[in-house]
Parts: C-alpha cells; sequence; structure tokens
C-alpha cells in the first residue's frame, strides 16, 4: 500500500502542478479529496485494516493528505497571482489618456449677424421688440395702409392658416402692436424675426428667412434722423468707408419711401458682388405714413417717425460672401463650423 500510496502522491503532484487555471486546479482537488476522490477511498479503506495496519497506514494517508493539500494551496496562488495580472492586463486602463472633447456649439451666422446689427442699434438707445410670427390679417396689411384688394398684397405671396390669420410676411406687424402698447410714449424698436412667403426655394430666396425692423417715432423726427442713424449702422456694421445711397421707392406704410444702398467694397470699380454697379441694395425705409401714425392712436399732426427693413440673410451673404442662401439652413457641419468663434 506505501509503494501505492507514493505513486499516487507523484502523480498528483505532477497533474497539480500542470495545472493551468483555478477551475482546472479545482478539479484535481475533487479528484483527489472530493466524497469520491482517490485519496477520501483509502481513508474509507482504513477500517478493513488490522489493528497493527491502521495506524501505520493512518499516518501515511494523512502525511499523503498534508503534502498535496500543501502543494494544491502553492498551485492555487501562483495561478490567482497570474490570473489576477491578466485580469489587470485586460483591464488596464490609462487615466492619463486626454478625454475626448465634446464639440463647442456655437451660434449660426445668421444669429451672429442678427446679434451684431442688434448691439449696433442698441448702442443707439434702440430696444429689442418682439411679435408672433402667426399674425393677424390686421396687423400684416390692413394697420399697414394695405387694404384688402391693395395690389401691395401681391407683392407678399403670403400663406394664410385662416380667412384672418397667415404666417407674417414681414416684421413690420411688430411696428402697429408696439406702438398700440406704448402710445402715447416715443418708440425707438428693433425687430429681429422669422418670416414667411410663398415664394420657391432658389439662391436667394428662401419661403422662411429673417428680417430686422427698426421703428423711430417721437416729435420733430424727420428724414434726415432716418438717414442719420442708417449711416451710423452702416458704417459701423459694413466699414467706415463706406457710402450710402438712398433711391425713391415705394411701401404703403412709409411716404415717402427709400431704398437704401451701400457702396460695394469694389469701390465703384464694378464686380461680381454689386453686378457691376458700384451699389449694394440692404433695405427698404421711409417716413412712417400718417395713416399708419392714426391707425396705432399717435397723432400724425405731433408724431412722426421712420422705419426700416432688411433682410438678415441677404445682409449675411454680403458680409460672408456666401452666393447661395440654401447654405443657411442645410445644417452641413463643413459650412458651419466656419463661423465658430
Ligand atoms: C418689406 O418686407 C418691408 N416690410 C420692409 C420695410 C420696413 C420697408 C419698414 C419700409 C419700412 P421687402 O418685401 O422688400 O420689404 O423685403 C425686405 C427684404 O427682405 C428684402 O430687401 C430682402 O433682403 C428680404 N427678402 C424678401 N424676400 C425674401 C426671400 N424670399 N428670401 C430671403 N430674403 C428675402
Amino acid at each position: 500500500m506505501q509503494a501505492e500510496l507514493s505513486a499516487i502522491q507523484e502523480q498528483a503532484i505532477q497533474e497539480i502542478q500542470g495545472a493551468t487555471s483555478s477551475p482546472d486546479l479545482e478539479e484535481l482537488r475533487l479528484k483527489y479529496f472530493g466524497k469520491k476522490g482517490v485519496v477520501t477511498q483509502y481513508s474509507r479503506k482504513l477500517g478493513t485494516l488490522s489493528a497493527e495496519e491502521r495506524p501505520v497506514v493512518g499516518k501515511m494517508i494523512n502525511t499523503l493528505r498534508d503534502h498535496l493539500e500543501e502543494v494544491l494551496k502553492t498551485r492555487g496562488q501562483e495561478l490567482a497571482r497570474v490570473e489576477e495580472e491578466a485580469k489587470f492586463e485586460r483591464e488596464r486602463l490609462d487615466v492619463e489618456l486626454p478625454g475626448r472633447q465634446p464639440r463647442r456649439g456655437h451660434p449660426h451666422p445668421l444669429q451672429l449677424i442678427i446679434q451684431e446689427i442688434t448691439m449696433t442699434f442698441l448702442g443707439m438707445g434702440f430696444s429689442v421688440a418682439e411679435g408672433p410670427e402667426v399674425e393677424l390679417d390686421f396687423y400684416n396689411f390692413e394697420a399697414l395702409n394695405i387694404p384688402a384688394e391693395h395690389p401691395a398684397r401681391e407683392m407678399h405671396d403670403s400663406l394664410y392658416i385662416t380667412e384672418n390669420t397667415l404666417l407674417r410676411t414681414h416684421t413690420s406687424p411688430v411696428q402697429i402692436r408696439t406702438m398700440e402698447k406704448l402710445n402715447p410714449n416715443p418708440v425707438r424698436i428693433i425687430v429681429p424675426g422669422r418670416v414667411y412667403r410663398r415664394d420657391a426655394l432658389d439662391a436667394t430666396h428662401s419661403p422662411i428667412f429673417h428680417q430686422i425692423e427698426g421703428l423711430l417715432v417721437d416729435k420733430d423726427i424727420t428724414f434726415g434722423d432716418l438717414k442719420g442713424v442708417l449711416t451710423v449702422f452702416i458704417r459701423k456694421f459694413f466699414g467706415a468707408d463706406r457710402e450710402v445711397r438712398l433711391r425713391p421707392s415705394f411701401f404703403p406704410f412709409t411716404e415717402p419711401s427709400t431704398e437704401v444702398d451701400v457702396s460695394c467694397v469694389c469701390q465703384g470699380q464694378g464686380c461680381r458682388i454689386c453686378k457691376n454697379t458700384g451699389w449694394i441694395e440692404i433695405l427698404g425705409a421711409g417716413s412712417v405714413h400718417p395713416k399708419v401714425l392714426a391707425m396705432a392712436k399717435y397723432d400724425p399732426e405731433v408724431y412722426s417717425g421712420f422705419a426700416f427693413g432688411m433682410g438678415v440673410e441677404r445682409i449675411a451673404m454680403l458680409r460672408y460672401g456666401i452666393t447661395d442662401i440654401r447654405h443657411f439652413y442645410e445644417n452641413d457641419f463643413r459650412f458651419l463650423s466656419q463661423f465658430c468663434l
């Protein structure tokens, strides 16, 4: 039996030291010490031995058990260390790696233009007013001296919601709404906002675009004040060397009316931007029509004023040299990221 036990010990040590993982080692532990394990079987046989043999064999089995348990423990520790190292390697985290930067947002180029224009007028004492985009026919047309059947309604291809409500075709209705609110105080407002027209989308037209309206109403306001304010704005926005030109025009809500041109960067040499004219049209304006003042219950004998309105997209196109209005709405990151501050 001693020889048998020695053979078992030799084989068990070989197997234990050859184990390559903790589960393999556990299997070997069961093979030798489990309920039906090799060493366990020998312990059970002790009862069948004679009284002289029993202590001798019992001692041999105990020695074998102690030895194998020691070898199992040592191998178990070795494997645990190797496995832990492998786990660390697998899960290694480089805490010094620079993180992924979230992409920073920035204002849309149209917002940049609106902000810049608004700031210029705030500096001249104007304040910002707003009005609804879904507007009553009364404010969009009637109160601005554009009665039903007036040919000027055709200039604005409108999107009606009901017979009486439409998506505003310009920011001018805010003139009336603000005058109603502030009456009889003076008015000095700038109105940035979105407007809607049944225009087909092309390089210079969009069915949804932005305008900035201006309105100043007080006593003794003249056409000269309009020219002065617009000249300050244009030189600040386009450059100190720019000239301003007023051409006669027509709007039902201003009298007299004018279209305002700014001299081109080519300084009259003629270029593609100004179509070789040396001038670029940027806004419509005029003295507030007495009928419009009266509609908002300002006495035209006492009060006078001026108003102007400009298309933000067209001004942004001039400022940034953009040749197609559609770039503003397509949200192409390659385009938008050029306006990152
Ligand atoms: C008006 O809308 C007047 N309310 C402006 C005004 C206000 C005049 C106060 C006098 C006093 P007009 O229809 O011309 O005017 O439009 C003003 C500007 O909006 C145009 O000069 C142009 O720059 C811009 N615009 C007009 N239609 C479109 C469009 N479909 N897409 C982009 N911009 C447009």
